[in-house]
């Protein structure tokens, strides 16, 4: 099986790539890991494991000596990328020019060349306190509207990014690799199925150890505001739960300040890897509440069948399982 795949991270220097990966790496303290970095010199090479894959990360430094070298040899540096995740910061709109010139030429020649990576465009410093603010909305509109064109021809998808919150930066890179595997389909209907069969689902995520997101349902209506409060529940739970060497953990919380709900983190050890499954309930009442958290537990065999046929890449077995 050939599902070793290479990811590049590019875009100009102090776009904010390798603070992107280091985000991805260690999920505590990031700002403050950040700080101290210093341009990538030519790239850097590094690997990750997603479920039974291996992941090659390349970090394309930006200065422009090395940019101007990539691009004299596209053939060497660009023609073997499976993922494509082009950094843009969105602060820096002196440099959307230069920004915006440099995907074109990778993107042109991905065009020339049949290369049909998919890519992820991190609209990148996105902070939390100026992220509504006029500019940057005007900033992240002007990026937009210039990159539209490629979106006909290729698997595109803007995300809003810091390095504040790391859900933002999890969330792209998930999406980004969930666009390489077929697995990942298989684990959304899946969720669907259990979340038709329970009451008060507001949310079910599956991650795999890494922190790459799997799978996610939301229920319709939760405001984005809510769902960031889910995903930094999970960060808060998932740790609680490897700090303590447990595999579960229940927990009442609050998404603001009317809406109460009940939560469980479960892990699941499949064959050496390790994946979470986060469930988040509207609160009812407790006999209710007890009920939904029986009827998941019961599940949890199931569960784990399903992920296991899923990580085995054996899809038919993960198909019967979710008829
Ligand atoms: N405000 C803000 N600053 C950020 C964010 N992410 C990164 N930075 C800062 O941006 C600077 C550059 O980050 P790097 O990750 O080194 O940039 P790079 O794209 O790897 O740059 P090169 O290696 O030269 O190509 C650092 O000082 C980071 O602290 C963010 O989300 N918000
Ligand atoms: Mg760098």
């Amino acid at each position: 099986m050939v599902s070793d795949k290479k990811v590049a991270l590019l875009g100009l220097d102090n776009a904010g790539k390798t603070s992107i990966l280091t985000a991805m790496r260690k999920k505590f303290d990031v700002p403050e890991a950040v700080k101290g970095l210093k341009p990538t010199k030519k790239i850097e090479r590094s690997s990750v494991t997603f479920m039974d894959h291996m992941i090659y990360l390349h970090d394309f430094g930006g200065q422009k000596h090395y940019m101007d070298e990539y691009l004299k040899n596209k053939m060497r540096y660009l023609s073997s990328i499976d993922l494509l995740i082009y950094v843009i910061d969105i602060q820096d709109s002196l440099r959307f020019d230069s920004a915006i010139a440099y995907l074109d030429e990778i993107l042109e020649f991905f065009e020339e060349n049949k290369i049909d990576a998919p890519i992820v465009v991190c609209l990148h410093k996105c902070d939390p306190k100026i992220g509504e603010d006029p500019t940057i909305l005007k900033n992240i509109g002007i990026v937009k509207h210039r990159i539209r064109p490629w979106l006909e021809k290729f698997k595109m998808g803007f995300y809003k990014s810091n390095i504040f919150e790391i859900h933002t930066i999890i969330q792209a890179f998930s999406r980004g690799i969930s666009m390489l595997y077929t697995q990942n389909e298989a684990i959304q209907k899946f969720l669907l199925d259990i979340v038709d069969k329970m009451e008060n689902v507001m949310s079910l995520l599956v991650f795999e150890q890494n922190g790459i997101e799997i799978g996610s349902y939301f229920l319709e209506n939760l405001t984005l505001g809510m769902k960031k409060k889910i995903l930094t529940l999970y960060e808060i739970v998932q740790r609680r739960i490897l700090d303590g060497n447990m595999n579960s953990y229940e927990f009442s919380d609050r998404l603001d300040w009317a809406t109460k709900v009940s939560g469980v983190i479960q892990s699941f050890d499949i064959e050496g890897l390790l994946f979470f499954v986060l469930l988040i309930l509207e609160e009812h009442d407790e006999a209710v509440v007890i009920d939904q958290f029986n009827f998941f537990e019961q599940s949890y065999n199931e569960i784990y069948e399903i992920l296991k046929g899923i990580l085995l890449d054996d899809e038919e077995k993960a198909k019967q399982l979710n008829a």
